[in-house]
């Protein structure tokens, strides 16, 4: 047995960790506040306080640490985009996603293992070819499978012909990955903390202090505090706080429900998504298959997930595979999706000189955590846009230069 777990289990000198320090009073003035508290915030605070060496940061968060839509997804990673931007970008998260059980030092569960996209049209076949070259292009492993191949990758799919939507072929992205989505919180969030950086749970900011043009501080429900910058990272809310800070943000936001099975003997290694059968399901380390779908129809801020959606997500996944019809559900939920017109995140700069934002991230918030959190701190500390997340930029909508992903949704819109 290893020793440090002796150590743990017999010694009360040795009190398991806490996540975070317990949250004490707000300071009255920070230099940069985060308004967020979910991955993307806290890996926000992790890099400002570890690469930038700021830690007079608070972290303010409505809710609890992985109670908003870091623990309401499905956990899929991959890069396997349709723009080259949004190629690089994601690469660069799954290169740091890699190693940040080490980094964190806490297992965040990383496991590789691989992602299948399946077509079932040409013109599917079409996209998914178009995917393949720019991925390549940009080194980023991508191959087009044909029926064979696709049979030895993933054995269990049912491949007849005699289905409403016969498999034609699949594009298959190895890197492709899951991970523990609430523990990618915990992680950046226990690290940050353990630098210097404040968390404010149950903090909800109810508005934005600003003077020529400037960001000066924010209300909460618990005092008001100065600042010198300002961070949104409020998936799900990123409206409502840009109408705070005082500018519109090009964003609907949408339910974006998912479900889980009871556990099963592992069957299903690979990562496997059908866009037009809506479905996206992975077998989780305990077992359980992780499934997905199409976003609600319409806009709402309701996390209420319903029985229509899981009876049409189950219709759809039992077209792949027959042999789950026995299967139970455990748990099922909904996170909110804020989608924006050409279905890429908004990173940068604002109208308000030193507010940024992080947001728009529809259905790919998760697979975003650590670069999203990376480039934004060093944008915070720097002032300088980082290339990589310069096309995101809000401005984009008025100079007409969209960057349309749509094509790389595993998610039916
Ligand atoms: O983009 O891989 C994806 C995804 C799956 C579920 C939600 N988004």
């Amino acid at each position: 047995m290893p020793f440090g777990l002796l150590k743990y289990g017999f010694s009360k000198k040795y009190p398991a960790r806490r996540h975070f320090a317990p949250r004490g009073d707000l300071r009255p003035s920070y230099d940069v506040v985060i308004i967020g508290g979910g991955g993307h915030g806290l890996a926000t605070a992790y890099y400002l306080a570890k690469e930038h060496g700021i830690t007079n940061v608070a972290v303010l968060d409505k809710g609890y640490i992985g109670g908003g839509n870091t623990g309401r997804n499905t956990a899929i990673i991959r890069s396997n985009y349709l723009t080259p931007e949004g190629v690089r970008f994601y690469d660069e998260s799954i290169r740091l996603f890699r190693d940040l059980s080490q980094e964190l030092d806490y297992n965040i569960l990383y496991s590789e293992r691989g992602h299948v996209t399946l077509a079932h049209t040409d013109a599917a076949l079409r996209t998914m070819r178009w995917r393949v070259e720019v991925n390549k292009h940009l080194g980023v492993a991508s191959e087009l499978v044909l029926r064979d191949e696709l049979a030895r990758l993933v054995p269990q799919i049912n491949l007849s012909e005699h289905v409403r939507y016969p498999v034609l072929g699949a594009l298959h992205h190895p890197p492709g990955s899951i991970a523990r989505h609430d523990a990618v919180a915990w992680g950046y969030g226990g690290a940050a903390s353990r630098m210097g950086v404040e968390i404010h749970q149950k903090t909800t900011v109810t508005d934005i202090l600003k003077k020529n043009g400037r960001v000066v501080g924010v209300v909460t429900d618990r005092g008001a505090v100065a600042c010198a910058k300002t961070v949104q990272a409020v998936a799900g809310d990123s409206s409502l706080i840009a109408k705070m800070a005082g500018f519109r943000a090009p964003i609907l936001t949408v339910p974006l429900q998912a479900c889980v099975s009871q556990p099963l003997k592992p069957f299903l290694d690979a990562i496997v998504v059908s866009g037009s059968l809506h479905v996206y399901v992975s077998q989780s380390d305990r077992g359980e298959l992780v499934m997905g779908g199409a976003t609600d129809p319409y806009p709402l801020y309701s996390t209420r997930p319903s029985l229509e959606f899981k009876e049409g997500l189950m219709a759809h996944i039992l077209e792949l595979f027959p042999f789950l019809a026995e299967v139970k559900l455990l748990r099922q939920w909904s996170g909110m999706a804020d989608m924006t017109p050409d279905f890429s995140p908004i990173m940068g700069l604002t109208p308000l000189e030193n507010h940024y934002i992080d947001a728009g991230w529809g259905t790919w918030g998760f697979k975003a955590t650590p670069v999203a959190g990376k480039r934004m701190a060093e944008l915070v500390a720097t002032g300088e846009v980082p290339g990589l997340i310069e096309p995101f930029r809000l401005s984009r909508f008025r100079e007409f230069k969209l960057l349309g992903e749509k094509g790389a949704a595993s998610v039916g819109h």
